[in-house]
C-alpha cells in the first residue's frame, strides 16, 4: 500500500477513494510534512533572514510536491484511487498573507533561496485573516475578511517565544513555522511566523473588517495592513512592526550566540535583508538588545548592526516612504524613539549641513529609509532603472555619501511556480525541443532555432489554447463569466493604483467601446480582463473599479458591442488567479507612467508564459525590451526622463490634454448618461474631476500614443505566424528573470553566506 492510502487510512479510518477533496488535501499535507519534516535545515556559519512584513505564498500543495519531486507519483496514486490531483489542489486556500509585488517576491525568494541549498529563513507575522478579500457589489469594492486558518494548513507552531516590550505593557509570542523544501534539494529552509496567542478574531466586526483598533492584545496579527500609499498609517502599524523585529532580533541573536559569536562579530554569523523600509526597526531593535542584553557599548552595537543590515528599496513613490511621527514612536516604544534620537545625534554629527539626508526632519518625524541607508551595508533597488533613479535623483544625496552601499538586483521570479507548475504543457514543449537541463539552468534559448518551424510555432498557439479553456473554467467556476471562444485575452493584472493607470486602459476601452458604436468592427473579438484590489482608504482607485465594473455591465448588455468586446473584472485576484491568467493571456499590460513602477514581476510571468508586452519603458520592462528587441514588443509613451523632468518642472497640464479632441469624448463619457444610468454619480465625477483637473499620474499625457500602440498590437495579432515568432522570442529569452539568477546575485554581492 502507498504511504498516502495508509496516511488515508489512519486519519479518516476510510480508503483514499472515499474521500473528499478536502480530505485528500489533508492527508497529501501529512505526507508532504512528514518528507520535509526529516529534511536537515541548510547550515552555514553565516545565515541569511529576509525579513518581511509580507510573504504571499499562495497555495503550497503543487509547488512542494514539485520540489520534492513527487508530484507525478502522487498524481498517479490518487488516479489510481479515483481522485483527482487537480480538483485536491482547488481544494487548498490561499493565504493571503502580503498586498502585491513585494510580497510575492519575498516568496518567490524563499523558493530561490532553499533551491540553492542557501541557509536562509524568512522571518514576518501569522496574520490571522491577512488581507481582506474583494467582493463586487453593486459595481463597487466590498472587502470582507479573508480566514485561512480555518482548514488544515502549513504552519507548525514551535516552542519558541519571546517577550516584547511596549510602553505599558509586554507581549509574549509564539513562533509558527512553514517548511521551504529547495527543489530537487536533500536540505530545507524554514519561513517563521510570530504570533500572539491573545488574539481574538471574536473583536471583528460583522462580515467586516472593522474591528477594535485599541485592543492591541487581541488584534495586532489579526490583519495585514493594505498598501494605503498615501496614508501614514496608524499605531496599529508600529506595533505590528515593531513585534515583527523584535521577535526577529532575538532570534537572530540566540542563534548567532549558539554558533559561538561574540555580538561584535554578528555580521559573521547573520545577514539580514530587509524588504523595504517596513522592517527597519530591526536597526534600533539591534542596538537596544546589544546594549542592554549583552554589554555592547552603543558605538560597538551601531557598527554590528550597520555591517550586518542590508536594505531593499522597492519605491519611489515620496508619498509611500515611511515617515512616522516621533510622538507615536514614544507612545508605543519609548526605548526604541531614545535610540533613534540617538542616531538622529549621529548622522547630525557627522552631516550637519545637509537636511535632506537626516534620520528626524524638521517636522520631528523618523524617516525610516534614512535609517535604513546610513545604518545598513547595502542599499538595493530592485530593477536597472529603478536603481539608476534611486541614484541619480531620489536619493541622489545619499548615493554621494555612499557609493558603494548602492547596487541593483533586478527582480525576478520562481519558474518552478511560474512555469513548472502553472505551465506544463510549455513544459512538455521545452523537454521536447530543449536539449540542455532547462529546469535547473533557466536556458531556454535552444528555442530561437524553432523560430521558422511552423510546427512548433503551431504547438505554442495550441499550448495558448488550452490554457485559455482552462482559464474559461477557472472563470465559470468563480464568479459565473462566460470567457468569448476565439478572442484574444488582453490582461492587466496588479493593484490598482493611479501611476499604473488602469484609468488609462479604461479610457482604451471607451475608445473601442465608441469605434464599435461607430461601425468598425475588430477583426477578432477581444477580451481585456482585469484584477487586483485597491486600498480600502484609496478612494480614487476605488473610483477606478467602479468605472470598469460599470463599462463591463454596459458592453456585456450592449448587443451591438458584446460579440466584439468583453471587458471581465476578475473577483478578489489573488496568486492562484494569477497563475491562471498568465498562461492564457496574449497580452500583457504594463502601461506605469515611465519612472513610477519600481520594477514589476507580473510583466515577467507574462513574458515567460508567451504573451507579448504593451508597455512604457518603466522598471523592469526596459529589461525585457533589450532582451526581445524591438520588433517583440510593443512600447508607447514618455520616457522616464521627460517625466521625471516634467515632475520638477510643474510642467504638466491635464487640462491642455483634456481639451484635445482624441480625448475629451472618451473622458467625458465617464459621466456620459450611458454611465451615469448603471453606476454611482458621486464616484464617477470624482474620477471625472480628477482626471480632468490633476491627473496626477497623467494618464492622459499618454493616452492618444497608447490607442495607437494598442491597434497596432492587436493587428499584429491577425497574423498569426509572426505572431507566435514574436512569442517564442519572448519565451526563449526569459530565462533571465529566474528569482535563482537574482538570488545568486543577492547571495554573491551582499549576503556571502557561502564564503
Ligand atoms: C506602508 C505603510 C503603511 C501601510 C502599508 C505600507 C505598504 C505596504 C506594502 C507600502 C508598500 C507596500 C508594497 C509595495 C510593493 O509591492 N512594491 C512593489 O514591489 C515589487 C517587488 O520589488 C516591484 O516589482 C513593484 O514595482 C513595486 O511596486
Amino acid at each position: 500500500m502507498h504511504r498516502i492510502e495508509e496516511l488515508a487510512l489512519a486519519t479518516f479510518d476510510r480508503p483514499l477513494k472515499d474521500l473528499s477533496d478536502q480530505e485528500v488535501y489533508k492527508v497529501l499535507l501529512d505526507f508532504v510534512q512528514d518528507q520535509t519534516q526529516a529534511q536537515p535545515l541548510n547550515q552555514s556559519k553565516r545565515k541569511l533572514y529576509y525579513i518581511s512584513a509580507e510573504f504571499l505564498i499562495g497555495k503550497l500543495l503543487t509547488s512542494n510536491l514539485l520540489n520534492l519531486g513527487c508530484y507525478d507519483e502522487v498524481q498517479a496514486v490518487l488516479e489510481a484511487n479515483g481522485q483527482s490531483l487537480h480538483d485536491v489542489e482547488k481544494a487548498e486556500k490561499e493565504p493571503s498573507l502580503g498586498n502585491g509585488g513585494l510580497g510575492r517576491l519575498a516568496a518567490c525568494f524563499l523558493d530561490s533561496i532553499a533551491s540553492l541549498e542557501i541557509n536562509g529563513d524568512g522571518v514576518g507575522l501569522n496574520y490571522h485573516f491577512g488581507l481582506f478579500r474583494q467582493v463586487f457589489k453593486d459595481n463597487q469594492q466590498a472587502s470582507r475578511p479573508d480566514a485561512w486558518l480555518d482548514q488544515p494548513t502549513w504552519l507548525k507552531p514551535s516552542t519558541i517565544s519571546y517577550p516584547v516590550p511596549f510602553k505599558d505593557f509586554t507581549l509574549k509570542s509564539t513562533l509558527y513555522e512553514i517548511d521551504v523544501p529547495g527543489y530537487q534539494q536533500a536540505s530545507k529552509n524554514r519561513l517563521r511566523l510570530f504570533d500572539l496567542d491573545s488574539v481574538d478574531e471574536a473583536i471583528i466586526e460583522g462580515e467586516s473588517i472593522h474591528f477594535d483598533k485599541e485592543a492591541i492584545k487581541k488584534n495586532l496579527t489579526l490583519f495585514l495592513y493594505p498598501d494605503d500609499s498615501d496614508q501614514a498609517g496608524e499605531l496599529l502599524r508600529i506595533y505590528q512592526q515593531y513585534f515583527m523585529v523584535s521577535n526577529a532580533a532575538q532570534l537572530i541573536i540566540d542563534e548567532s550566540l549558539a554558533k559561538g559569536s561574540n555580538l561584535k562579530d554578528l555580521d559573521e554569523y547573520a545577514v539580514v535583508q530587509i524588504n523595504d523600509t517596513h522592517p527597519a526597526f530591526i536597526i534600533p531593535e539591534f542596538i537596544r538588545l546589544l546594549t542592554q542584553n549583552h554589554d555592547l557599548s552603543f558605538e560597538e552595537a551601531l557598527e554590528a548592526v550597520t555591517k550586518t543590515v542590508a536594505f531593499t528599496n522597492h519605491t519611489i513613490l515620496a508619498e509611500a516612504l515611511e515617515k512616522w511621527p516621533m510622538a507615536y514612536i514614544e507612545a508605543v516604544i519609548p526605548e526604541i524613539a531614545a535610540i533613534i534620537r540617538q542616531l538622529d545625534q549621529v548622522i547630525q554629527a557627522k552631516f550637519p549641513d545637509q537636511a535632506a539626508v537626516q534620520v528626524i526632519d524638521a517636522d520631528d518625524r523618523a524617516h525610516m529609509a534614512h535609517i535604513a541607508i546610513h545604518f545598513s551595508k547595502s542599499v538595493n533597488g530592485v530593477a536597472a532603472l529603478h536603481t539608476d533613479i534611486l541614484k541619480d535623483s531620489e536619493l541622489h544625496d545619499f548615493y554621494l555619501i555612499y557609493p558603494d552601499k548602492f547596487n541593483n538586483k533586478t527582480n525576478g521570479i520562481t519558474f518552478r511556480r511560474w512555469l513548472m507548475a502553472a505551465n506544463p504543457g510549455l513544459c512538455d514543449l521545452f523537454d521536447d525541443k530543449l536539449s540542455n537541463n532547462w529546469r535547473l539552468d533557466h536556458d531556454f534559448t535552444g528555442l530561437l532555432d524553432y523560430q521558422d518551424d511552423l510546427d512548433t510555432l503551431e504547438q505554442i498557439k495550441q499550448i495558448k489554447e488550452s490554457n485559455k479553456e482552462a482559464l474559461k473554467e477557472f472563470l465559470y467556476d468563480n464568479q459565473g463569466v462566460t470567457l468569448h471562444e476565439n478572442a484574444i485575452i488582453d490582461v492587466q493584472i496588479k493593484r490598482f493604483h493611479e501611476y499604473k493607470r488602469q484609468q488609462m486602459l479604461a479610457l482604451y476601452i471607451i475608445h473601442k467601446y465608441l469605434d464599435i458604436k461607430a461601425g468598425n468592427l475588430p477583426t477578432s473579438p477581444i477580451t481585456i480582463i482585469f484584477g487586483g484590489k485597491a486600498a480600502p482608504a484609496y478612494i480614487i482607485a476605488q473610483d477606478i473599479i467602479h468605472l470598469i465594473l460599470n463599462l463591463s455591465e454596459l458592453i456585456a448588455k450592449d448587443p451591438d458591442v458584446s460579440p466584439y468586446l468583453q471587458v471581465i473584472m476578475v473577483e478578489n485576484y489573488n496568486v492562484t488567479a494569477c497563475e491562471k491568467l498568465v498562461t492564457a493571456a496574449d497580452i500583457s499590460e504594463q502601461i506605469s507612467l515611465a519612472s513610477k513602477e519600481a520594477s514589476g514581476t507580473g510583466n515577467m510571468k507574462f513574458m515567460l508564459n508567451g504573451a507579448l508586452t504593451v508597455c512604457t519603458l518603466d522598471g523592469a520592462n526596459v529589461e525585457i525590451a533589450n532582451l526581445v528587441g524591438e520588433d517583440n514588443i510593443f512600447i508607447f509613451g514618455k520616457s522616464s526622463q521627460e517625466i521625471v523632468d516634467l515632475y520638477a518642472s510643474g510642467d504638466y497640464d491635464a487640462q491642455a490634454y483634456y481639451q484635445r479632441p482624441a480625448i475629451q469624448p472618451l473622458v467625458d463619457f465617464i459621466v456620459g448618461p450611458e454611465m451615469m444610468a448603471i453606476g454611482q454619480a458621486d464616484r464617477l465625477e470624482r474620477l471625472h474631476q480628477d482626471i480632468t483637473t490633476k491627473d496626477w499620474f497623467m494618464a492622459l499625457i499618454d493616452l492618444e500614443d497608447f490607442i495607437q500602440c494598442k491597434e497596432e498590437a492587436y493587428l499584429a495579432y491577425q497574423d498569426s505566424r509572426s505572431w507566435y515568432q514574436k512569442t517564442l522570442v519572448n519565451i526563449a529569452k526569459a530565462g533571465y528573470f529566474s528569482s535563482d539568477r537574482t538570488i545568486q546575485q543577492y547571495e554573491e554581492d551582499i549576503w556571502h553566506t557561502r564564503d
